[in-house]
């Protein structure tokens, strides 16, 4: 019998080794636990303290202005389902407005909103009218409490999209309606079309409302989706199963970005005349990536955690600083071009969390040179930084792997 028990050792010796090179050692690497932080683009930065906790940030291009869906330092930390704090039930997040030209913060009141069960700030996406450029349609993610006193450790968060109107310069939202439907479980970011009416979105953990398991499941199984809903015509899902779905955003033409947390890849899609998305492509980017933007030239820009346990830390505590990456993506016109490598990314930014710190959203101004960060529990809006980005001087470092 010994010998069969060596051999049962053996094996599961194997089986350790091999699961540790093929999951838990590119996990590692990709969560930053040896990764040494690098300094890029990170000086001379303005910020606005005044603005904090906002999750995710979307420019006017028209009017450089910038739109911030926000909490606070005290809130965000008890109520973020997306990682399973479900400890406060009174919402009173809300969306400001950043004009870097003058410096003012406008804090946007909401009308005609029945926020009974308050507004839990994530996603958002900001899109001037197709029919009126004055008029801006701004969709966000609301992750309101459960009904009828139910706990949210059990059944979750009772998620709904919400799509308002506002003008140019205008310092309300008004509340056109509010879109419920089982597609939306567990929705994160979107990206609002200019009739006012449809959207994209993310479910970071599909139909997987609450449980512990679920983080874990996310690391090696596809459980994220994409949905799809019109106002008029309902929501489906159009890619049920994709990994780790986080950020979401789209080109002028039809293609749509989906960027992976735990993957550390983007998801290139064709949106076809049906609404459903083709694959198309998928973009290795190193580090764990979070919500995306596209800027006026094409460029894609991504924010990323180089070191993901930090981020954690500073979900629990504003004051721990969380390094910070932003990652710019563009197609690949050189002459690497020829031998397959399609895409180039480039590291445009990064910082130990002393200047910027736990970094989830990333947009960057083309017109006006202007780079702008901020994150769900990051201390301040940064922007600006490296008088580079207005002379156009290129401090973008280019990353050593292609694709
Ligand atoms: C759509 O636009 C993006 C960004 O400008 C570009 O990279 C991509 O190649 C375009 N896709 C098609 C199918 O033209
Ligand atoms: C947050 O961390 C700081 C140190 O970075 C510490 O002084 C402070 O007590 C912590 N706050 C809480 C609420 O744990
Ligand atoms: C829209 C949005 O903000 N999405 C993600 C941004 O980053 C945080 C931090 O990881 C995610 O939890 C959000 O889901």
């Amino acid at each position: 019998m010994p010998g069969a028990l060596s051999t049962i050792l053996v094996l599961l010796l194997a089986v350790a080794v091999g699961l540790y090179q093929f999951y838990l050692s590119p996990l590692l690497v990709t969560n930053g636990f040896w990764r040494d932080i690098e300094p890029v683009g990170n000086t001379d930065c303005s910020s606005v303290p005044e603005l904090k906790a906002c999750e995710k940030l979307v420019l006017h291009q028209a009017t450089g202005v910038v739109y911030l869906a926000c909490s606070t330092p005290e809130a965000r930390p008890k109520w973020i389902p997306g990682i399973g704090a479900f400890e406060e039930n009174a919402h009173n997040d809300y969306v400001a407005t950043y004009d870097p030209s003058t410096g003012k913060v406008t804090r946007l009141n909401f009308e005609n909103f029945d926020s009974e069960r308050g507004f839990a700030s994530h996603g958002m996406d900001v899109v001037p009218s197709a029919t009126n450029s004055d008029e801006i349609f701004v969709y966000l993610v609301n992750h309101r409490s459960p009904l009828d006193g139910k706990d949210p450790r059990i059944v979750g968060a009772d998620s709904v999209i919400e799509i308002f109107k506002t003008k140019v310069g205008s310092s309300s939202l008004a509340h056109v309606t509010t879109v419920e439907d089982p597609v939306i479980s567990t929705p994160n970011d979107l990206i609002g079309y200019p009739d006012g009416k449809s959207f994209y979105f993310t479910n970071d953990h599909g139909s997987f409302k609450t449980g512990a398991l679920r983080t874990l499941r996310n690391y090696f199984t596809s459980i994220g989706s994409v949905g799809y809903c019109h106002v008029e015509h309902g929501c489906s899902l159009v890619v049920p199963k994709i990994h780790a779905a986080n950020g979401i955003a789209k080109a002028q033409n039809n293609t749509i970005y989906v960027a992976a947390t735990a993957g550390a890849a983007v998801s290139v899609f064709e949106r076809q005349e049906d609404n459903s998305l083709v694959l198309t492509d998928v973009i290795p980017a190193e580090v764990p990536l979070d919500n995306l933007s596209v800027d006026a030239n094409g460029a894609l820009w991504v924010a990323g955690f180089p070191k993901l346990s930090a981020m954690f830390e500073l979900m629990k505590n504003i004051t721990i600083p969380s390094p910070t990456r932003a990652v710019k993506i563009t197609v690949n016109t050189g002459p690497g071009a020829f031998y397959g490598e399609k895409y180039k990314v480039e590291k445009a930014f990064e910082d130990d969390g002393t200047i910027a710190s736990g970094s989830t959203t990333v947009a960057y101004d083309a017109m006006r040179n202007r780079l702008f960060i901020h994150g769900l529990a990051a201390p301040a809006l940064v922007h600006l930084c490296d008088q580079g980005y207005d002379n156009g001087r290129n401090h973008f470092q280019p990353l050593t792997y292609s694709h």
